[in-house]
């Protein structure tokens, strides 16, 4: 161990033995501020550590990319063949893939990427494995499929800890902390609705920073854990589901014990399946799409009639100029306005530019320059 991961250690058992209240929320805020820059440091270190250096380049493609993370074994590879029909290695010894494989999955008209990459184990986030290149290709991803196997339900927890170290934040929005360093005047506290948090408190963890001087404005209320995300940065959002491999393994009794505790546990309703037999295969599929969300969008070309048959399938919240970029790479320098009919707009036709935000059903023209 290296001296950082001693003092981290030695921080996070201080922490499990203190009770937060008010007369420790302080004290905690200052643990925790000081824990998290320690690890971010280790973490760091790690990324720019010699020794096979340069991390993967994954060329992304389609509407999103998936990627798989777990343990050795559990049966990544021969889930990316299964949804994808791409030929990852299978093997029945542990760092069979040792690179990162990808795989196109068509579903209900949207292409998603798959990625395969090798084993995550405890770790990884400071670097062990071959946790630097690993977690590049996880940061950088739509979504993450946490799988394990039957057998090994625990490394949930593990793969948890592993990500949320790394700086990987699952199935949350990132927090509304607007922190404006200023001159002077100390550390001041804004806020929409309750903060959640004390001027004491923010002041610890601020101090830790050497922040003594900002402006915080805090919406919709904020944890210790992220303010200290705030102030640190360099967070990533991901949304997730656990999956549960291999379940031609064990009896069905089993299967649904495994089910019930994790999703009790982390409160994401698992996806049990078996990659081998392809039981659950379809269930994934949807949970995958419907977890990253895509809506549909008619066009309608400059003059004649729309195409109401096909739409175009693409993210929830996408743009304009988002289309544009997906019809034609031309079509954003040459955009001279587009019409927009649907439920959400002023009255039908209504122009808009290329950052307008479109909705599910919209009917869209695009007015281009010949
Ligand atoms: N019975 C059963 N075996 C499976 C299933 N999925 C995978 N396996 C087996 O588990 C072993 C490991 O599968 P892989 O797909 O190579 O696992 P991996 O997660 O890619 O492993 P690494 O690349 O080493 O990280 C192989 O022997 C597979 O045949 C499943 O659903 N049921
Ligand atoms: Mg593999």
């Amino acid at each position: 161990m290296s001296g950082l991961e001693d003092q981290i250690k030695e921080l996070e058992d201080e922490l499990q033995k203190t009770p937060y209240n008010k007369a420790t929320s302080k004290h905690i805020g200052r643990v925790k501020a000081k824990i998290a820059k320690l690890r971010d440091e280790a973490v760091n270190r790690a990324m720019r550590s010699g020794g096979g250096g340069e991390g993967y380049s994954v060329k992304k493609s389609g509407d999103a990319t998936v990627v798989l993370v777990g343990f050795p074994s559990t049966g990544k590879s021969t889930l990316l063949n299964k949804l994808t029909g791409a030929q990852s290695e299978v093997a029945a010894y542990e760092f069979t893939t040792l690179t990162v494989v990808p795989g196109a999955m068509e579903y209900k008209g949207a292409k998603i990427q798959i990625l395969d990459i090798p084993g995550l184990i405890a770790g990884a986030a400071m670097g062990k494995g071959r946790g630097k290149e690993v977690i590049g290709v996880v940061r950088s991803s739509d979504m993450i499929v946490i799988l394990v196997d039957v057998f090994n339900q625990g490394h949930v927890d593990v793969l948890m800890k592993e990500l949320y170290d790394a700086g990987i934040r699952i199935n949350r929005q990132r927090p509304d902390i607007t922190i404006k360093k200023t001159a002077y005047g100390g550390i001041r506290l804004n806020s929409v609705g309750a903060a959640g948090l004390d001027l004491e408190e923010i002041r610890a963890i601020m101090g830790e920073n050497k922040l003594m001087n900002a402006d915080i404005l805090i919406r919709g209320g904020a944890t210790q854990d992220d303010l200290i995300d705030a102030v640190l940065g360099n967070r990533v959002f991901v949304p997730a589901f656990i999956a549960v491999n291999k379940v031609d393994l064990i009896e069905q009794k089993a299967t649904e014990a495994i089910e019930e505790d994790l999703s009790r546990r982390f409160g994401i309703q698992p996806i049990m399946i078996s990659a081998q037999t392809g039981y659950h295969m379809d269930e994934i599929k949807e949970v995958i799409y419907q977890k990253l969300g895509f809506m549909r969008v008619f066009l309608k070309p400059q003059s004649g009639v729309a195409d109401l048959e096909e739409p175009l399938i693409i993210r929830s919240g996408s743009s304009v100029e988002d289309v544009c970029r997906k019809l034609h790479r031309d079509f954003v320098d040459r955009f001279r306005y587009a019409r927009i009919w649907g439920k959400q707009v002023k009255h039908p036709g209504q122009r808009v530019g290329l950052p307008y935000r479109l909705h599910d059903g919209d009917l869209l023209s695009i007015i281009i320059e010949h």
